[in-house]
């Protein structure tokens, strides 16, 4: 028995729809297509852990179907779905060098928004069974309708996003994002493949006491960052905090969204941008993270300010709870400035 309370994702895309003035219904498609994409690459990912019966990467299974890796299907399901509808101009993936410009078959180059993907965040966790995600974030072009996209279009400063979300594939599917007006939080009913709203206006809480790096590189970090993983250990007050780490980007967040907690993935002598993507990875969850009542910090700036200046530029990521994210960042300050 369905629970009439519950609406479904695409009864909340339609009645958000009509609350944007002079609004075409393009983004609505869009999202409506990332939607539909996400329940392909859920029932596959689903399968993940039949590969021996199913047959491996490379190998040929009893269809006929040719077995490919999960990330790569997740990037072809997504570029396809975007591709068919002809509802964008062009898109940019995490697993492609450049970006890619989409022509309209009726009408040439007539759709005015991009798309910027990580088809599938943390693959390296599939054969363990680990919670995986897709990572989106889609911008309005800059250069003219009507004609091809540019690179100018992809390299946009974060704070121009007019959506982002993630869908994460863990012990439930679930896709959430925001256009600006907070974030909602649907989650897949798979009997049915309808998404239902589950998490109405998800909010960081202000305080969080899970903090999620990968410890292992401690050596490497800014004395900023060791400093302030000593103090999230120190007991004192509600410290020491607990230390949680999926390694699974889209993962950690919604799990520190929902409990309150800081993501960091800090730069480090041995990489020196961190790992993070600014474009596919770090711009999305920032929007999110401030739509949802957090920070994001890159270390010395708001990530949602920094100028891109390439397709794949990695930046060093610290977004969670505001008071752990300004906390961490009067230790960055230090740091840096020696206030
Ligand atoms: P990927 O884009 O190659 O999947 O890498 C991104 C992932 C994130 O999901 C995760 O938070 C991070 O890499 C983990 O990295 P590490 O193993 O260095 O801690
Ligand atoms: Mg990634």
């Amino acid at each position: 028995m369905i629970d009439k309370r519950h609406k479904t994702l695409g009864e909340f895309i339609i009645e958000n729809q009509s609350s944007f003035q002079y609004s075409s219904g393009e983004l609505s498609k869009l999202i409506n297509a990332i939607r539909l994409a996400a329940k392909v690459v859920n029932h596959e990912v689903n399968k993940a852990g039949l590969v021996d019966i199913l047959g491996g990467v490379g190998e040929t299974n009893i269809q006929g179907e040719r077995q490919q890796k999960l990330d790569v299907f997740a990037n072809e399901k997504f570029i396809q779905t975007l591709k068919n509808r002809e509802i964008v101009c062009g898109i940019a993936s995490e697993e492609e060098d450049d970006f890619i410009s989409i022509n309209s078959s009726d009408e040439q180059h007539q759709n005015k928004y991009v798309v910027l993907i990580d088809p599938l965040d943390g693959s390296s966790n599939i054969d363990v069974n680990v919670s995986v995600g897709t990572i989106f974030s889609i911008y309005r072009r800059i250069t003219p309708v009507g004609t091809p996209v540019q690179l100018e279009d992809f390299l946009q400063p974060g704070k121009n996003q007019v959506a982002a979300g993630y869908i994460v594939y863990g012990t439930s599917t679930m896709l959430v994002y925001t256009t600006g007006f907070g974030v909602n939080g649907f989650t897949l009913n798979p009997a049915l493949g309808t998404f239902y709203l589950s998490h109405p206006n998800m909010q960081f809480p202000e305080n969080g006491k899970i903090y999620s790096v990968n410890e292992g590189n401690y050596v490497h970090f800014l004395q900023g960052v060791k400093d302030y993983i000593k103090y999230c250990q120190e007991e004192e007050g509600d410290r020491p905090y607990t230390s949680r780490y999926i390694g699974s980007l889209v993962s950690d967040f919604h799990r520190n969204m929902i409990k309150g907690g800081i993501y960091m993935y800090p730069k480090s002598s041995v990489n020196e941008n961190g790992k993070l993507r600014l474009l596919y990875e770090c711009n999305p969850m920032a929007f999110i993270a401030e739509q949802a009542n957090g920070l994001a910090s890159g270390g010395r700036h708001r990530i949602l300010d920094i100028e891109p200046t390439e397709l794949h530029q990695r930046v060093p990521f610290f977004c969670g709870s505001k008071n752990m994210v300004e906390k961490l960042q009067e230790f960055l300050d230090k740091h840096y400035y020696g206030k």
